[in-house]
This record gives C-alpha cells, sequence and structure tokens, in this order.
C-alpha cells in the first residue's frame, strides 16, 4: 500500500527494544539444537500458538524462558545481528538496544559472554549497514535493588561500551522507588538513565521515574494521559515517552490500537516516538509499529514524519549526528 511505501521510506530510529524480546523461533530452535537444549514446542507453530498474553507477566514469563537457550558469546552475537539485518531492511538508521544481563547472569552465563557477544555485532552493524547504535543495561525491577548493584558492579569493565541503564520486568509492585540508590550510582558512572513506567502501572510511577530516578526518557508511558501535571512537565522538560503500540495491544494495555494515546500526546506537544519493544513476539518489528498506528488511528503524513522526528530528536546520538538524520 502506498502508506507502507512511506513508512518504509523514513529513516527511522529505534529507542525501545529488548534484544532478547527480538528471539524469532526459527533462531530459538536452532539455537537450543546446537547448546542440546529442549525447549517446550514441537513446532514453529506451536511457539506462536503459546505467544498469547493477557497481561505483562504473562508475556515475560515465556520471554525469559525463551532466553535460556543463550548459552554462548555467538548466540548473543546471533541474536543481535539477526535484529540489525532485519530492521536494516526497515530503513533503521540507528537503534538504542536493550539487554537484560540479569536474565542470563541468574543462571550461570557470565556478564563478558553477553555483552561481547552483542557488542560483536553492534559493531559489525555500525560497519556493514551503517546503523549507529547505543546500549542500554537494564535491571529487572522484579529483583532487588542489591542485584541492580551487582550487575552495575560487573558492567564496569564495559562502561565505554555500554551508554545507559534501564529498568524493565515486572512494573505492579516494584515503583521505580525501590532502585533509587543504584540509578544515583549508575549515574556516578557516566550512565544515562531511562526506565520503563506507566506501562501497567499508575502515572506516579512517570513521577517516581523523573523525580526520583531522574531518568531523561520515559519507555511507554502510556498512563500520563490521566494527569494534567504530568503532561505539562513532559512538554516543558522535553522529555521523550517510547511508545510500543504492537505490544501494547499484545500485552492488554490497551484493548484495541485505535485507543492508542500517541496520537493525543502529539496534539500535547508531548516527544512521543514508536518503536517495536519485543518485536518476535509482539509480532511486528518498526515499519508495522508505525503502520498499525498509522492506520488505526488515521495520522496524517505530517505526524508520521513528526514521530520518526522525535526518535532522533530524543535519541543519544550527537547534535550534529540528529541533524545529518532530521
Ligand atoms: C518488556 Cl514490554 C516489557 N515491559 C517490561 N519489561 C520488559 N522486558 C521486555 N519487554
Ligand atoms: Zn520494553
Amino acid at each position: 500500500s502506498k502508506l507502507k511505501t512511506i513508512i518504509q521510506g523514513i529513516p527511522k530510529a529505534e529507542l525501545h527494544l529488548h534484544l532478547e524480546g527480538s528471539f524469532e523461533p526459527e533462531l530459538m530452535f536452532e539455537i537450543a539444537k546446537r547448546n542440546n537444549i529442549n525447549l517446550p514446542y514441537d513446532s514453529i507453530e506451536s511457539v506462536k500458538e503459546a505467544y498469547r498474553f493477557n497481561n505483562l507477566q504473562e508475556f515475560l514469563d515465556i520471554y525469559y524462558a525463551g532466553a535460556q537457550v543463550l548459552l554462548h558469546e555467538q548466540d548473543f552475537f546471533d541474536l543481535t545481528w539477526a535484529y540489525l539485518t532485519k530492521v536494516h531492511s526497515e530503513n533503521v538508521k540507528h537503534a538504542e538496544v536493550f539487554f537484560d544481563p540479569q536474565t542470563h547472569t541468574e543462571r550461570g552465563v557470565a556478564f563478558d559472554v553477553v555483552i561481547n557477544g552483542i557488542h560483536r555485532a553492534l559493531e559489525k552493524g555500525k560497519n556493514e549497514l551503517n546503523i549507529s547504535y547505543k546500549l542500554i543495561m537494564s535491571y529487572l525491577r522484579h529483583l532487588t535493588e542489591d542485584a541492580a548493584f551487582n550487575t552495575l558492579e560487573s558492567s564496569i569493565p564495559f562502561k565505554e561500551i555500554i551508554d545507559g541503564v534501564g529498568l524493565d520486568s515486572s512494573e505492579m509492585g516494584n515503583p521505580p522507588s525501590k532502585f533509587k540508590k543504584v540509578f544515583k550510582a549508575s549515574a556516578e558512572h557516566g550512565y544515562k538513565l531511562v526506565a520503563h513506567a506507566g506501562e501497567e502501572g499508575p502515572a506516579e510511577y512517570i513521577w517516581e521515574a523523573l523525580d526520583i530516578l531522574n531518568v531523561e526518557r520515559i519507555d511507554h508511558g502510556n498512563r500520563c494521559l490521566t494527569n494534567e501535571a504530568l503532561i505539562k512537565r513532559l512538554v516543558n522538560e522535553k522529555i521523550a515517552l517510547t511508545l510500543c503500540p504492537t505490544s501494547n495491544v499484545a500485552l492488554k494495555v490497551i484493548q484495541k490500537m485505535d485507543e492508542h494515546p500517541v496520537a493525543k500526546m502529539l496534539d500535547k506537544g508531548i516527544l512521543a516516538t514508536i518503536h517495536s519493544d519485543d518485536p518476535a513476539y509482539f509480532g511486528g518489528y518498526m515499519n508495522e509499529n508505525y503502520y498499525q498506528t498509522a492506520k488505526a488511528l488515521n495520522l496524517s503524513l505530517e505526524q508520521i514524519e513528526q514521530l520518526a522526528i522525535n526518535a532522533f530528536e530524543a535519541s543519544w546520538l550527537s547534535k550534529a549526528s540528529k541533524e545529518r538524520h532530521i
């Protein structure tokens, strides 16, 4: 369609992507086989059957199970390289990607195995696909703050290749304030700060992420529209919301795409952006997220372009690099 051609043609920036969430079933089967690990699925079709979620936690249980087949540096390389070649075909020029070290270190895979595989693929993508990148280490919020401190410590030898820290996993009952100290320590090590907030959780968690963690972007943030003072803050301080529309539908954060808040956010002047979250699980990389949103909300070409510009604006690229893309 004409809309799809337009979206394909727009140079895009991905700011909200969990590498473990880009693990396609085909690659999962291949890596499971070579690592002699049995998957609880007997076919690609049965995997896709299992990918039906009623909430964030049902997804997370399956996402952590899938990640268990990743053992060796080559596995992390293959995962990351598959993602980069995929989005290269979608005209993505810049990617700021999350990885969850604790998902791997908790089961005995060393931090350096994980990051070396990811980093080698990101460098190859920069050199061969011309995709610039930033790497974000995300703390798992269902674990303790002490566990996050251990992860911070493990990351220090690699701090030159890690640009920021994030906060993800089960939101309800794990407010940003639980991680106040480790975010402060992370900033002192030079890391930039982001956090998932207001996906399933209330607007109050977005305030906490801003006031207590001092993050510069909010991942998701859907729930901000319930709070006028928060909207003002986001607009005045140009705090980006990295929205993930197909994720929101898949996890029933919204019931249907035409309920997505992104158009209202743009109207209010919020620096809203669109991303893919866990595309292997939610069935849509960048173009699909733009397409479904644009179609359901009847976005204008100007609005679609604004979303793409906003993503470069909210990125951690230098001013000169941003200007080259916008
Ligand atoms: C996630 Cl969609 C989402 N929300 C919170 N944590 C996550 N980790 C991976 N995907
Ligand atoms: Zn996410």
